[in-house]
């Protein structure tokens, strides 16, 4: 039954899939999506049997941004005190991918939500969009900061000011998601993606995760040098060990997740 719980958890393998479900406001995201959202991820995240985690909605929406009809009374002692998008800070916390498979509306925060995870698999079906400004705000998850490196400041510009909503092949073009499939092969690829991810090394792919995050907050010298690091630190791991051997034995490596 629709709204019984707003966040569906299925487990396949050492892959994770969320699913949005509150389909009679398009997965608008209300306090209680956002804690059950956030406190799911930490959950699996902390679960070493998990390598990635797959996000979704349904065909029509993957979120249709916050609940207006829950914001819409709020005031500003209620985010002063109450800190409103606090929970959402836990997920760039996270050390498991986390792939966002997107199919119709990506708007305000869904938008937001998408682009807090590490990649965006798209439906030919997506349409992303920062349409704040129409409801007197500015985008609040993101949409200004995480948009504008994704996309660059004329198309973030251009979103945010006139609320144009993109389809998936520009949102491709712009390098806003990873990946464009047919509507009917979204969540095949999506688990696809996340298979091939989980089957890696997971200390190798929290580090590469990691690494690829730092380039998007420090200097390129300050993130090379976090990256040598980090290469140097993968040769204390068993799976360094095994990968390269089982190479050059030319058989698939036994990996161990340590
Ligand atoms: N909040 C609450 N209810 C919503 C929302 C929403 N964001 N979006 C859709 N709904 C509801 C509609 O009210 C409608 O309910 P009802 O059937 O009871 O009338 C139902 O979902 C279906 O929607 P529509 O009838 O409008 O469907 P359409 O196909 O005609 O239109 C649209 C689909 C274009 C997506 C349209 O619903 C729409 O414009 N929605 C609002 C989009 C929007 O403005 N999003 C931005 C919200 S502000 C925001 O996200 C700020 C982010 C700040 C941080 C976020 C942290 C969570």
């Amino acid at each position: 039954m629709p709204g019984e719980t707003p966040v569906r958890v299925e487990r396949r393998g050492r892959v994770a899939l969320l699913t949005l479900d509150r389909p009679e406001v398009l997965n608008a995201l209300d306090s209680g999506l956002i804690t059950a959202l956030v406190d799911e991820l930490e959950t699996l995240d902390a679960d070493d049997g998990i390598g990635a985690i797959v996000l979704t909605g349904s065909d029509r929406a993957f979120a249709a941004g916050a609940d207006i009809a829950e914001m819409a009374s709020l005031d500003y002692a209620h985010f002063a005190v109450h800190g409103q998008f606090a929970e959402w800070q836990r997920v760039p916390a996270l050390r498991t991918p986390l792939i966002a498979a997107v199919a119709g509306y990506a708007l305000g925060g869904g938008c937001e939500l998408a682009m807090l995870c590490d990649l965006i698999i798209a439906a030919d079906t997506a349409q992303f969009g920062q349409p704040e400004l129409a409801l007197g705000v500015i985008p609040g998850l993101g949409g200004t900061q995480r948009l504008t490196r994704a996309v660059g400041k004329a198309l973030a510009m251009d979103m945010v000011l006139t609320g144009r909503r993109i389809d998936a092949a520009e949102a491709l073009a712009a390098g806003l998601v990873a990946r464009v499939v047919p509507a009917d092969q979204l969540l095949a690829t999506a688990l696809e993606v996340a298979q091939a991810i989980a089957s890696r090394s997971l200390p190798v792919v929290y580090a590469a995760k990691e690494a690829v995050n730092v380039a998007q907050e420090t200097t390129l010298a300050e993130g090379l040098r976090f990256e040598r690091r980090a290469f140097g630190a993968m040769f204390a791991l068993h799976d360094q060990k095994e990968g390269m051997a089982a190479f050059l034995q030319k058989r698939p490596p036994d990996i161990e997740h340590r």
